[in-house]
């Protein structure tokens, strides 16, 4: 329980009157199009988590590369993979504790893959990173920077080069807390880049309303080039997208900021359906919040910080009327958590009940929520009680099918969860009319992981083949031609059903989900 405990100890007794304080106005928050739930009529579904691996330090971001493994990012520095078997392989993908600074909110914090990645190889990581020995220091001149670094696999899918490190991105942290961390692509191609408000409590600078400094923001630059050089980040790696909203050359306001107005943005995520975006803010002192950005917005977006912590007056001094800002759609108090873990909209397959739904938990104790459209412009969120076994839900992820896993934070029993609904039928693995293609096969299910056949692997094929007639001695396929790969010696299942393989069988590939190569 080191992550984000600063927040957890400031009890401040405000008056209970806070409490009801609620402000009209100001939740101008399109819906895009969604699917409608297919089982609403019982309430939202009842979350299950099944174990995937155990055995993590302080797991705190979990990501894809647009095939069938999982990421996951450990805070002391490490990119671990859970493979395709579903087993944690024993190798780092990365590894980068010689550099990160890390406890408390420091630390390797989030983890993406270029939405090119299979072409060029290259993700993106943020971390905090101390300049010099004595770390860190908040003195005169703070040597604790949030860096967001580019960097490559090697030949080996498997293990990335700590060597090829490109560094996108500095940014001086007066204060050791809230340095957001996570990083994400939109369907734009841009990053994102959640900015905490540098730190200590109640934003004594008054960063998050200033739009000269790039704490407190909701960052998007270009990593592909094109586009103006750096502005706040002077000698950074990156460009500016034309259509920022605070874009006016270099000096003044930062070109690099999409929204102002954050505290402490630990998770973000888009819709990869809608491309909305989600952002759990984490609170002061009273009230944890989720944001709503539609897809179509231009950007520019002010969530209020410090004036407002979720739809409360927070301190209000030099700050604009109640419309000037933008408010959560939904907010919960301290009596309920201490530190909201923005999730994700479920787009998966595998439990069409939960399809459409925003997940989202407490870090400190797991309780947790399902958000939905409410046809009218705003949204029902309805708690769903905890998590099961998942007491500090630290990250929220999706695999390259929409399938979502969430990471319980441990130094030694961190673990990731497969997340579920109880109302699913089990998909039937090896043949039959529901198959269903899974990412992951989950500990405890013993039936094997299901070959996709590819349009160059002619082995494969040919066991496809087999086992399909063999299963279906009256098969409709089609004699065309004579099959080249026919009587192998070997293969006496194929040599048995000669008069009818005299075919030659295609393979189409299994129709995967968006996002999975
Ligand atoms: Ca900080
Ligand atoms: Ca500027
Ligand atoms: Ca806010």
């Amino acid at each position: 329980m080191k992550l984000l405990k600063a927040i957890g100890v400031i009890v401040m007794l405000v008056g209970l009157a806070a409490l009801v304080v609620m402000l009209n106005g100001g939740w101008q928050t399109a819906v895009s199009a969604a699917v409608a739930p297919q089982e609403t009529q019982g309430g939202p579904p009842t979350i299950t988590t099944t174990l995937v691996e155990n055995g993590f330090s302080y797991p705190v971001d979990i990501a894809n590369a647009g095939d069938n493994r999982l990421f996951v990012a450990q805070q002391g520095g490490l990119i671990r993979i859970i493979d395709a078997n579903g087993d944690l392989l024993p190798t780092p993908f990365l590894n980068i504790t010689d550099r990160v600074e890390d406890g408390g909110e420091q630390g390797l914090l989030g983890l993406v893959f270029h939405p090119n990645y299979t072409t060029n190889g290259y993700f993106y990581v943020n971390y905090t990173y101390c300049t010099t020995s004595s770390c860190p220091d908040f003195g005169s001149t703070p040597n604790l920077y949030t860096r967001i670094s580019r960097f490559s696999v090697t030949a080996d899918p498997n293990v990335a080069d700590p060597s090829s490190e490109l560094v996108l991105m500095e940014v001086q942290q007066p204060y050791g807390n809230h340095n957001g961390g996570d990083i994400d692509f939109g369907s734009d191609g841009y990053l994102y880049i959640g900015m905490g408000d540098g730190g200590s409590g109640g934003d004594p600078q008054n960063r998050a309303q200033n739009p000269a400094v790039l704490l407190g923001k909701m960052l998007r630059i270009d990593v592909d080039g094109g586009g103006d050089p750096p502005d706040c980040d002077s000698d950074g790696n990156y460009t500016i997208p034309p259509t920022n909203p605070f874009v006016n050359g270099s000096g003044g306001d930062c070109d690099e900021i999409w929204h102002t107005g954050l505290r402490n943005p630990w998770r973000f995520s888009f819709d990869r359906q809608t491309h909305d975006m989600f952002i759990g803010d984490v609170g002061q002192q009273n009230w944890e919040e989720v944001n709503f950005q539609p897809a179509s917005s231009s950007g520019g977006e002010n969530w209020g910080w410090r004036c407002y912590e979720g739809n409360h007056e927070y301190n209000t001094t030099g700050c604009q009327p109640p419309e000037a800002y933008d408010f959560p759609f939904f907010e919960y108090s301290h009596s309920l958590g201490i530190a909201v873990t923005g999730g994700f909209v479920y787009r998966g397959t595998d439990y069409p009940d939960l399809q459409g739904y925003y997940l989202f938990a407490d870090y400190g104790n797991g309780r947790a929520w399902l958000s939905y459209p409410d046809g009218g412009g705003g949204w029902d969120t309805s708690t769903i009680g905890f998590l099961p076994s998942v007491t500090s839900p630290s990250a929220f992820g999706e695999g390259c099918d929409g399938e979502l896993y969430v990471a319980h934070y441990s130094s030694s029993n961190g673990a990731i969860y497969k997340i579920g609904t109880t109302a699913v039928v089990t998909p039937i693995y090896g043949g039959g009319e529901e198959y269903n293609f899974l990412p992951l096969v989950l500990k405890g299910e013993e039936t094997p992981f299901p070959v996709t056949p590819t349009a160059t692997s002619t082995v494969t094929a040919t066991a496809t083949l087999t086992a399909t007639v063999t299963a279906t001695p009256t098969s409709t396929l089609t004699p065309t031609n004579t099959p080249t790969h026919t009587a192998t010696p070997t293969n006496t299942a194929t040599a048995t059903h000669t008069p009818t393989s005299t075919a030659t069988f295609t393979p189409t590939p299994t129709s995967e989900p968006p996002g999975c190569n």
